[in-house]
């Protein structure tokens, strides 16, 4: 072999290899191009399926104390209305119309049995009608009052159903955990808004608080409490609730609110120094709103938190333990 032919041989091995290497790398350039536009269109679709997440602003502002009002504030949960309806329906009527009653009988007394009219006084001491009237129409008022009276406190003690959403607030010195337990558990540490920032955006400072309680409209919460070191109460007004937030137990009650909106409420139980600074603000939004507000916090939706939550495994071995040391004992 001449030197020509050798270098002939290698240009086609070279020849050879250059095209296996084509063939080999061409699909595979394909397939990363594939998968890269792939990506950018799952990336687009995960950005329009979840809009970035937009706090209501001042105008959602719900159930205030409004000036010169005279009953309650307005009220947004089934219990605070029927409370509202109770108070301005049946209690302010009967109120009303026993105090003018009385006011008038004692200025007929004054009037009709006055001394100059009645030089000789009257010895009567028993009218048998008059005492049956006088005990039984204030026995069917207490009736007629303690029908709905009943039946609101009836309502405030009714368990959540099974698939409301359990939210915990967590009352600590001096600020409100709420924590998501239906929702991956994350929880979301509330604290008071600073002055100037709440006034900033037209806000009512003391009220509004740097993270809200994102919870649905129109969706039964199972609303539990918990003290992390003294006694608390979350108390919000316009919905009709109060519970207290007790270290080492967890309360538990049915909240159900009926409109969007923010909603502010404080902690009511004297709790320290500060108790008077741990606002409560509530912001109910819609179901796809709610949701979209878990996913932004790194929360869990749907079906899923269903599967995660696993029974924990250590319960059966720690009871056949404790058989076993019965046994030995
Ligand atoms: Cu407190």
């Amino acid at each position: 072999m001449n030197i020509g032919d050798i270098a002939r041989k290698w240009l086609q091995n070279l020849t050879f290899l250059a095209a296996a290497l084509t063939l080999f790398m061409a699909p595979n350039a394909a397939l990363a191009q594939e998968a890269e536009s792939a990506d950018v269109a799952a990336e687009a679709a995960v950005e329009a399926e979840a809009p970035a997440f937009e706090h209501f602003g001042a105008d959602m502002i719900k159930g205030q104390p409004e000036d010169g009002g005279l009953t309650f504030q307005a009220q947004y949960s089934p219990n605070g209305e029927y409370a509202l309806w109770m108070h301005d329906a049946i209690l302010m009527p009967i109120i009303t119309v026993i105090s003018i009653f009385v006011l008038f009988l004692l200025l007929w007394v004054v009037f009709r049995y006055r001394r100059g009219a009645n030089p000789v006084p009257s010895k009567t001491s028993h009218n048998t009608l008059i005492e049956v009237v006088w005990t039984v129409i204030p026995i069917i008022i207490l009736l007629v009052i303690a029908v709905p009276s009943i039946r609101l406190l009836a309502a405030q003690y009714e368990s959540p159903p099974e698939d409301a959403i359990t939210i915990t607030a967590n009352g600590y010195q001096w600020y409100w955990g709420y924590e998501y337990v239906d929702n991956g558990g994350f929880e979301v540490i509330s604290n008071m808004m600073p002055e100037a920032d709440a006034l900033a955006q037209d806000l009512p400072p003391q009220l509004e608080v740097d993270n809200r309680m994102v919870v649905p409209v129109n969706t039964p919460l199972r609303i539990q409490t918990f003290g992390a070191d003294v006694i608390h109460a979350f108390g919000i007004p316009s919905l009709w609730f109060k519970i207290d937030a007790v270290p080492g137990r967890i309360n538990e009650k049915m909240l159900t609110i009926k409109e969007e909106g923010i909603y502010y409420g404080q902690c009511m139980e004297l709790c320290g120094a500060r108790h008077g600074y741990m606002p409560i603000a509530i912001e109910a939004r819609s179901m796809e709103d709610y949701e979209a507000w878990v996913l932004a916090q790194g929360g869990t939706v749907g079906e899923a938190e269903v599967v995660e939550v696993e029974a924990p495994a250590a319960e059966p071995a720690e009871a056949e333990e404790t058989e076993e040391t019965a046994v030995e004992a």
